[in-house]
């Protein structure tokens, strides 16, 4: 079985792993599959032989075989439901750690995405800085209900899962604002992700990316 995702050519993100191959190398990583990388340029990645991989235009996407996937959430899955490791065998504990990959991607993450688009694209704009104010208001009410939920705790459920390897992932966007840093359990959680070694090698692997096309 060889696998191939698609990652930036060179990231906008200036190797600081916040597109969105992360999540899936990350995963890769966590449960020991190897896997290869095709790059793509923006140019690329709106061509007919993309498109038919991604109607989007987007990265990442995943082939294994004759099985082609778009979108981190469900190829991130695809990865935990085929190998150990990422959810837990026990049928509630494994629905509650999916629960998390969904809460990830859908109740906290576009507050978060919303404050990067606005950043980008509504920076010149008179609303700006209302909108801005409004976005964070509404990330600060997602992070308070979260870090209440994890307390201390280290991960979401008993044992770390897929479902904390998305919400670290979604939370990494915001790591150097000063909204993660306000909630000191959000941040050391991410830290203890950051610090996992499957994390690492993933993190490097986009690194080293983006240092070559750079250097090239
Ligand atoms: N819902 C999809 C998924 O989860 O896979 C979203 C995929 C997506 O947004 N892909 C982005 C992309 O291909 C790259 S990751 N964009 C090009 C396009 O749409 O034409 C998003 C991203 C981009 C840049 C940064 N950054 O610079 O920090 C962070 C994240």
């Amino acid at each position: 079985m060889t696998i191939t995702i698609t990652a930036f050519e060179k990231s906008p993100d200036r190797g600081r792993g916040l597109a969105r191959d992360m999540r899936v190398r990350w995963a890769l990583e966590e449960v020991g599959e190897p896997y290869e990388v095709r790059l793509l340029s923006f140019k690329e990645m709106k061509e007919p032989a993309h498109l038919a991989l991604h109607p989007f235009g987007q990265i990442p996407t995943y082939e294994e075989d004759d099985l082609a996937l778009f979108e981190s959430g469900s190829i991130v899955f695809h990865i935990a439901e085929r190998h150990t490791g990422l959810l837990p065998d026990d049928a509630n504990a494994r629905a509650r750690a999916i629960t998390w990959m969904f809460a990830a991607l859908s109740t906290v993450e576009p507050p978060i995405i919303d404050r990067a688009t606005v950043r980008i694209q509504e920076r010149d704009q008179i609303w700006y800085e209302q909108r801005l104010s409004m976005v964070d208001e509404r990330i600060r009410q997602r992070l308070t209900e979260l870090s209440n939920r994890l307390g201390s705790a280290e991960w979401l459920e008993e044992a770390f899962s897929a479902g904390d390897l998305m919400m670290i992932s979604v939370l990494l966007r915001l790591k150097d604002s000063e909204i993660l840093q306000d909630y000191r359990n959000l941040s050391a959680y991410v830290a203890r992700g950051e610090a996992r070694p499957a994390y690492k090698r993933a993190f490097e692997a986009q690194l080293a990316v983006f240092t070559a096309a750079s250097a090239g």
